[in-house]
Protein backbone atom coordinates (compact mmCIF):
# COMPACT_ATOMS: atom_id res chain seq x y z
CA UNK A 1 0.00 0.00 0.00
CA UNK A 2 1.90 3.06 -1.05
CA UNK A 3 0.97 6.53 0.64
CA UNK A 4 0.83 9.73 -1.32
CA UNK A 5 0.98 12.60 1.27
CA UNK A 6 0.27 16.13 0.25
CA UNK A 7 1.01 19.20 1.80
CA UNK A 8 -0.07 22.50 0.26
CA UNK A 9 1.85 25.92 1.31
CA UNK A 10 1.39 29.28 0.23
CA UNK A 11 3.94 31.58 1.78
CA UNK A 12 5.03 29.27 4.63
CA UNK A 13 8.84 29.78 4.78
CA UNK A 14 8.70 30.33 8.39
CA UNK A 15 7.74 26.48 9.26
CA UNK A 16 7.84 24.97 6.32
CA UNK A 17 11.53 23.27 6.76
CA UNK A 18 10.47 22.08 10.05
CA UNK A 19 7.55 20.65 8.51
CA UNK A 20 9.06 19.51 6.01
CA UNK A 21 11.57 17.98 8.51
CA UNK A 22 8.95 16.79 11.04
CA UNK A 23 7.20 14.86 8.35
CA UNK A 24 9.97 13.05 6.51
CA UNK A 25 10.91 11.08 9.42
CA UNK A 26 7.54 10.67 10.78
CA UNK A 27 6.46 8.78 7.71
CA UNK A 28 9.88 6.74 7.86
CA UNK A 29 9.53 5.65 11.34
CA UNK A 30 5.47 5.36 10.41
CA UNK A 31 5.79 3.28 7.24
CA UNK A 32 8.43 1.15 5.42
CA UNK A 33 10.97 3.41 3.47
CA UNK A 34 9.51 2.72 -0.66
CA UNK A 35 5.82 2.85 0.30
CA UNK A 36 5.19 6.60 0.44
CA UNK A 37 5.76 10.02 -1.19
CA UNK A 38 5.40 13.37 0.61
CA UNK A 39 4.16 15.91 -2.13
CA UNK A 40 4.62 19.69 -0.98
CA UNK A 41 2.15 21.61 -3.50
CA UNK A 42 3.26 25.03 -3.83
CA UNK A 43 0.36 27.96 -4.50
CA UNK A 44 2.16 30.72 -6.02
CA UNK A 45 4.60 31.31 -2.78
CA UNK A 46 6.69 34.22 -2.93
CA UNK A 47 9.14 34.02 -0.11
CA UNK A 48 11.01 30.95 -1.38
CA UNK A 49 8.81 28.07 0.23
CA UNK A 50 9.50 25.91 -2.30
CA UNK A 51 13.00 26.47 -2.67
CA UNK A 52 13.43 25.93 1.31
CA UNK A 53 12.06 22.22 0.65
CA UNK A 54 14.07 21.35 -2.39
CA UNK A 55 17.61 22.27 -0.98
CA UNK A 56 16.93 20.05 1.87
CA UNK A 57 16.98 16.90 -0.56
CA UNK A 58 15.07 14.96 1.55
CA UNK A 59 14.04 11.14 0.39
CA UNK A 60 10.75 10.82 -1.07
CA UNK A 61 9.80 13.86 -0.97
CA UNK A 62 8.27 15.99 -4.22
CA UNK A 63 8.17 19.49 -4.72
CA UNK A 64 5.62 20.40 -7.33
CA UNK A 65 3.92 24.29 -7.72
CA UNK A 66 3.21 27.14 -10.04
CA UNK A 67 4.11 30.82 -10.37
CA UNK A 68 0.88 32.88 -9.46
CA UNK A 69 -1.19 32.40 -5.85
CA UNK A 70 -4.93 30.47 -7.11
CA UNK A 71 -5.83 29.28 -3.46
CA UNK A 72 -5.67 25.84 -1.76
CA UNK A 73 -7.86 24.27 -3.49
CA UNK A 74 -6.16 24.19 -6.75
CA UNK A 75 -2.58 23.55 -4.83
CA UNK A 76 -4.41 20.30 -3.67
CA UNK A 77 -5.56 19.36 -6.93
CA UNK A 78 -2.26 19.96 -8.38
CA UNK A 79 -0.53 17.68 -5.90
CA UNK A 80 -3.07 14.75 -5.86
CA UNK A 81 -3.07 14.99 -9.37
CA UNK A 82 0.89 14.04 -9.93
CA UNK A 83 0.24 11.42 -7.08
CA UNK A 84 0.68 7.93 -7.53
CA UNK A 85 -0.21 6.20 -4.07
CA UNK A 86 -2.99 3.76 -3.46
CA UNK A 87 -3.82 6.02 -0.82
CA UNK A 88 -3.92 9.91 -1.25
CA UNK A 89 -4.02 12.09 1.82
CA UNK A 90 -3.82 15.98 2.49
CA UNK A 91 -2.94 18.02 5.52
CA UNK A 92 -2.07 21.44 6.05
CA UNK A 93 1.53 22.80 6.35
CA UNK A 94 1.69 23.86 9.96
CA UNK A 95 0.67 20.47 10.93
CA UNK A 96 -2.35 21.66 12.65
CA UNK A 97 -3.57 17.87 13.59
CA UNK A 98 -0.23 16.72 13.73
CA UNK A 99 1.57 14.09 12.28
CA UNK A 100 -0.02 11.20 13.95
CA UNK A 101 -3.32 12.00 12.10
CA UNK A 102 -1.75 10.19 8.97
CA UNK A 103 -1.68 6.58 10.24
CA UNK A 104 -5.02 7.29 12.19
CA UNK A 105 -6.62 8.45 8.70
CA UNK A 106 -4.86 6.07 6.18
CA UNK A 107 -5.60 3.73 8.37
CA UNK A 108 -9.09 4.24 9.10
CA UNK A 109 -9.26 4.15 5.26
CA UNK A 110 -7.77 0.80 4.89
CA UNK A 111 -8.96 -1.25 7.80
CA UNK A 112 -13.05 -0.03 5.97
CA UNK A 113 -13.03 -2.69 3.00
CA UNK A 114 -15.58 -0.22 0.81
CA UNK A 115 -14.61 3.44 1.72
CA UNK A 116 -13.15 5.51 -1.02
CA UNK A 117 -13.00 8.78 1.45
CA UNK A 118 -12.07 9.24 4.76
CA UNK A 119 -12.74 12.64 6.35
CA UNK A 120 -11.37 14.41 9.39
CA UNK A 121 -14.19 15.81 11.52
CA UNK A 122 -13.71 18.22 14.39
CA UNK A 123 -17.13 17.72 15.66
CA UNK A 124 -17.18 14.21 16.55
CA UNK A 125 -15.93 14.33 20.16
CA UNK A 126 -16.02 17.48 22.75
CA UNK A 127 -12.32 19.03 22.01
CA UNK A 128 -11.67 18.94 18.15
CA UNK A 129 -11.44 23.07 18.54
CA UNK A 130 -9.98 23.21 21.69
CA UNK A 131 -7.53 25.90 21.49
CA UNK A 132 -9.76 27.87 18.64
CA UNK A 133 -10.59 31.40 19.21
CA UNK A 134 -14.11 32.29 19.61
CA UNK A 135 -14.75 33.77 16.25
CA UNK A 136 -13.17 31.14 14.36
CA UNK A 137 -15.08 28.21 15.56
CA UNK A 138 -18.29 30.44 15.22
CA UNK A 139 -17.26 30.92 11.60
CA UNK A 140 -16.54 27.22 11.13
CA UNK A 141 -20.11 25.90 12.32
CA UNK A 142 -21.99 28.17 10.84
CA UNK A 143 -20.11 27.62 7.56
CA UNK A 144 -21.03 23.65 8.00
CA UNK A 145 -24.77 24.88 8.56
CA UNK A 146 -24.82 26.72 5.48
CA UNK A 147 -24.10 24.17 3.49
CA UNK A 148 -26.25 21.35 5.09
CA UNK A 149 -29.09 23.90 4.36
CA UNK A 150 -27.89 25.12 1.17
CA UNK A 151 -25.80 22.37 -0.49
CA UNK A 152 -27.62 19.82 1.42
CA UNK A 153 -24.67 18.70 3.34
CA UNK A 154 -24.77 15.60 6.12
CA UNK A 155 -21.70 15.07 7.07
CA UNK A 156 -20.09 16.75 10.21
CA UNK A 157 -17.28 18.66 8.96
CA UNK A 158 -16.72 19.99 5.73
CA UNK A 159 -13.57 22.08 6.10
CA UNK A 160 -11.47 19.68 8.32
CA UNK A 161 -7.45 20.39 6.26
CA UNK A 162 -6.98 16.53 6.72
CA UNK A 163 -9.07 14.05 4.59
CA UNK A 164 -7.43 10.55 2.82
CA UNK A 165 -8.70 9.09 -0.35
CA UNK A 166 -8.40 5.68 -2.27
CA UNK A 167 -6.26 7.22 -5.09
CA UNK A 168 -8.02 6.23 -8.32
CA UNK A 169 -11.05 7.99 -6.53
CA UNK A 170 -8.54 11.30 -5.71
CA UNK A 171 -7.28 11.37 -9.20
CA UNK A 172 -10.86 10.92 -10.58
CA UNK A 173 -12.65 13.83 -8.49
CA UNK A 174 -9.45 16.17 -8.35
CA UNK A 175 -9.84 16.11 -12.33
CA UNK A 176 -13.39 16.87 -12.40
CA UNK A 177 -12.94 19.96 -9.97
CA UNK A 178 -13.41 23.70 -11.00
CA UNK A 179 -12.83 25.40 -7.62
CA UNK A 180 -9.22 26.65 -6.57
CA UNK A 181 -10.07 28.33 -2.70
CA UNK A 182 -11.23 26.72 0.36
CA UNK A 183 -14.64 25.26 -0.62
CA UNK A 184 -13.19 23.07 -2.96
CA UNK A 185 -13.71 20.47 -0.12
CA UNK A 186 -17.44 20.80 -0.31
CA UNK A 187 -17.07 20.05 -4.05
CA UNK A 188 -14.93 16.54 -3.31
CA UNK A 189 -17.38 15.64 -1.46
CA UNK A 190 -20.09 16.40 -3.72
CA UNK A 191 -18.66 14.66 -6.46
CA UNK A 192 -17.59 11.64 -4.11
CA UNK A 193 -21.43 11.84 -2.94
CA UNK A 194 -22.74 11.66 -6.70
CA UNK A 195 -20.41 9.11 -7.49
CA UNK A 196 -21.90 6.92 -4.39
CA UNK A 197 -18.76 6.31 -3.25
CA UNK A 198 -18.72 5.43 0.98
CA UNK A 199 -17.92 8.41 3.11
CA UNK A 200 -16.17 7.81 6.42
CA UNK A 201 -15.64 10.33 9.05
CA UNK A 202 -12.97 9.91 11.79
CA UNK A 203 -12.27 12.63 15.06
CA UNK A 204 -9.39 14.76 14.73
CA UNK A 205 -8.27 18.16 16.71
CA UNK A 206 -6.38 20.75 15.71
CA UNK A 207 -2.94 20.53 18.31
CA UNK A 208 -1.03 23.01 16.79
CA UNK A 209 -2.11 26.87 16.57
CA UNK A 210 -0.92 29.92 14.89
CA UNK A 211 -2.68 32.86 13.95
CA UNK A 212 -5.33 32.72 11.38
CA UNK A 213 -4.14 33.96 8.18
CA UNK A 214 -8.29 33.71 7.21
CA UNK A 215 -10.16 36.89 6.54
CA UNK A 216 -13.53 35.21 7.76
CA UNK A 217 -15.44 37.94 5.88
CA UNK A 218 -13.76 38.15 2.69
CA UNK A 219 -13.38 34.34 2.60
CA UNK A 220 -17.11 33.67 4.04
CA UNK A 221 -18.18 35.79 1.07
CA UNK A 222 -16.02 33.84 -1.61
CA UNK A 223 -16.98 30.12 -0.30
CA UNK A 224 -20.52 31.20 -0.81
CA UNK A 225 -20.17 31.88 -4.43
CA UNK A 226 -18.10 29.14 -4.53
CA UNK A 227 -20.65 26.90 -3.22
CA UNK A 228 -23.39 28.54 -6.23
CA UNK A 229 -20.91 28.01 -8.61
CA UNK A 230 -20.15 24.21 -7.77
CA UNK A 231 -24.33 23.57 -7.40
CA UNK A 232 -24.38 24.88 -10.96
CA UNK A 233 -21.80 22.85 -12.38
CA UNK A 234 -22.76 20.08 -10.88
CA UNK A 235 -25.94 20.08 -12.38
CA UNK A 236 -25.03 21.54 -15.96
CA UNK A 237 -22.77 18.24 -16.19
CA UNK A 238 -26.35 16.03 -15.79
CA UNK A 239 -28.03 17.94 -18.63
N1 LIG B 1 -4.45 30.94 3.43
C1 LIG B 1 -4.06 30.26 2.34
N2 LIG B 1 -3.57 29.02 2.52
C2 LIG B 1 -3.18 28.34 1.42
C3 LIG B 1 -3.32 28.88 0.11
N3 LIG B 1 -2.86 27.97 -0.75
C4 LIG B 1 -2.45 26.91 -0.03
N4 LIG B 1 -2.63 27.13 1.29
C5 LIG B 1 -2.30 26.17 2.38
O1 LIG B 1 -3.52 25.69 2.91
C6 LIG B 1 -3.32 25.25 4.27
C7 LIG B 1 -4.36 25.85 5.19
O2 LIG B 1 -4.16 27.22 5.29
P1 LIG B 1 -4.59 28.08 6.57
O3 LIG B 1 -4.25 29.50 6.24
O4 LIG B 1 -3.99 27.48 7.81
O5 LIG B 1 -6.17 27.94 6.57
P2 LIG B 1 -7.15 27.14 7.54
O6 LIG B 1 -6.41 26.02 8.22
O7 LIG B 1 -8.34 26.76 6.73
O8 LIG B 1 -7.60 28.23 8.58
P3 LIG B 1 -7.07 28.62 10.04
O9 LIG B 1 -8.08 28.13 10.98
O10 LIG B 1 -6.97 30.09 10.01
O11 LIG B 1 -5.73 27.96 10.25
C8 LIG B 1 -1.88 25.64 4.60
O12 LIG B 1 -1.06 24.50 4.39
C9 LIG B 1 -1.58 26.75 3.59
O13 LIG B 1 -0.20 26.89 3.34
C10 LIG B 1 -3.85 30.21 -0.05
O14 LIG B 1 -3.98 30.73 -1.16
N5 LIG B 1 -4.21 30.84 1.09
MG1 LIG C 1 -4.79 26.38 9.50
Amino acid sequence: MRISLCIPMYNEAQIIENTAKELSAYMQKAFPCDEYEIIFSDDGSTDGSAELVKALQLPFVKTVGYEKNRGKGSAVRNAVLSSSGDIVMFTDADLAYGTEVVKKMTEALENDGEASLAIGSRNLTGDGYSGYTFMRKVASKAYIKVLSVVGGFRLTDSQCGCKAYRGEAARRIFAKCQVDGFAFDFETILRAQKEKLKIIEVPVKIVNHRDSKISVLRDAIKMLSDLRKIKKDIKNEDK
